[in-house]
């Protein structure tokens, strides 16, 4: 799918008040928000237009605006968040979601879905069913995605350790592949694409994203960089330390479409 447009919203004075378990020490605001700019030049360059909302001190995850919905061209699913902390943002985003896609539904409690477990595999959809997503909320997913004409398999994590969500170890890169960790990279569900294993060592580097004719990734992967390089892509790798610090990685800053 062809993307034109993409909503980010900067860190707020509040960041390292977020949820993390990434013990990396506490992040630089200043640094955090010249990477966040960084994030958005990289993806104008790609050619999205964004939509940026202002920063949000009342949710000091509010930056992972990918959390809060899962989107396609014209049509929009509001998550529900797994952190009671971060269940208000979906609120917030809501009038944008609903202004800016003709068909908009939701995720309703007990169901949970956080955007970031949701792997989009041209048309066909992986779900992660994790601390955040459970499987009241993937069935959800599944049948509103079920309407809309996609697919979707649930993607059991729970034995996957280290996985705040399934898109920090698995992404689509396009043409049939996906970038993924050894943990996953003998499960079923992915037979049938190619496969780019992540080296151990570069795990956090899973988490990268195809936007039109570039990849986005994190810098300091240099094993990936080169496999992807070789692979044809013209990649873009972004300096991602702060979010890092935050349990954030390059896809929790936007929502594509
Ligand atoms: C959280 O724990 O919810 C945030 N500190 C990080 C969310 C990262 N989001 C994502 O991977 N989609």
């Amino acid at each position: 799918m062809e993307l034109t447009r993409a909503i980010v919203r900067p860190p707020a004075t509040t960041f390292a008040a977020g949820l993390t378990s990434a013990d990396l020490g506490t992040p630089d605001l200043a640094k955090a928000i010249e990477q966040h700019e960084r994030y958005c030049t990289a993806l104008e360059a790609c050619g999205l237009i964004l939509i940026r909302l202002p920063p949000d001190a009342d949710f000091p995850d509010s930056t992972f605006v990918e959390d809060t919905a899962v989107v396609g061209k014209d049509w929009a699913i509001l998550a529900c968040p797994g952190a009671a902390s971060r269940s208000g943002e979906v609120a917030r985003i809501e009038p944008l979601l609903r202004e800016t896609f003709a068909h908009v539904d939701a995720i309703s409690s007990p169901g949970t879905v956080d955007g970031g477990d949701v792997c989009h595999a041209n048309g066909h959809f992986f779900i992660g069913v994790s601390e955040r997503t459970n499987t009241e909320g993937a069935s959800q997913l599944a049948r509103l995605l079920g309407s809309l004409g996609h697919s979707a398999t649930a993607v059991d994590l729970h034995n996957v350790p280290g996985m705040l969500h399934l898109k920090s170890g698995l992404s689509y890169l396009g043409d049939n592949r996906l970038a993924l960790i050894d943990t996953l990279a003998d499960r079923e569900e992915f037979r049938g694409f190619e496969l780019v294993r992540v080296h151990p060592h570069e795990r956090y580097a899973a988490n990268c994203v195809r936007i039109n004719d570039r990849i986005l990734m994190a810098a300091g992967h240099p094993r990936l960089e080169s496999t992807l390089t070789g692979l044809g892509y013209s990649v873009i790798a972004l300096e991602m330390s702060e979010f890092r610090k935050m349990d954030g990685a390059l896809t929790c800053l936007s929502l594509r479409f």
